[in-house]
């Protein structure tokens, strides 16, 4: 039975295709820094792991996750072979939550759609720090480990 503690994060590292020739870009958000630090660290450690040198990851800053669509609109345009976006909207007391939510996903979607690079979508949106926590390297796991096979998975795709 499932639990609600179990860790969403381990995977089968066999079927993971190896990233020695993938360039990956990531965009990461600075809002909830130390959430989102420790998704990237936990995908850069895993783009690693599949072999993917540092050279060929690039990650760029953006304020807040709105702007992660602008962020990974601008990484498409260098032609890596996958993007991240990296991000986590915390519940508040407004209605502001729903907004960025909606539009950061509608957005990387459109991108997606649009374009020719895939861009895997890494942005918890939790309504506490506290879940959020658990997400990032905690009790649930780490989603940026998650969102790094996943883009060694598509980049993958991408090539046939
Ligand atoms: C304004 C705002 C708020 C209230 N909450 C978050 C959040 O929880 N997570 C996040 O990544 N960004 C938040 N932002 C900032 C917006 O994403 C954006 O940076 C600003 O509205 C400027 O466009």
């Amino acid at each position: 039975m499932a639990t609600a503690n179990s860790h969403l994060s381990s995977y089968d590292p066999d079927k993971v295709p190896n990233g020695a020739s993938f360039t990956i870009h990531i965009v990461v958000s600075q809002w909830n820094e130390e959430i989102t630090k420790s998704l990237c660290q936990g995908a850069i450690k895993t783009l690693h792991h599949h072999g993917v040198p540092t050279d060929q990851i690039k990650v760029w800053d953006v304020p807040g996750s709105f702007e992660l669509i602008y962020g990974a609109k601008l990484a498409q345009s260098h032609n890596p072979d996958a993007v991240i976006v990296i991000g986590s909207v915390i519940q508040g007391e407004t209605r502001h939550f729903e907004f960025i939510c909606q539009a950061v996903a509608e957005g990387i979607k459109d991108l997606n759609v649009n374009n020719n690079v895939p861009v895997i979508f890494c942005v918890l949106t939790d309504d506490s720090i506290e879940q959020a926590q658990a997400r990032s390297g905690g009790i649930h796991g780490n989603k940026g480990v998650e969102a790094a096979v996943a883009a060694l998975q598509m980049a993958a795709l991408r090539g046939n």
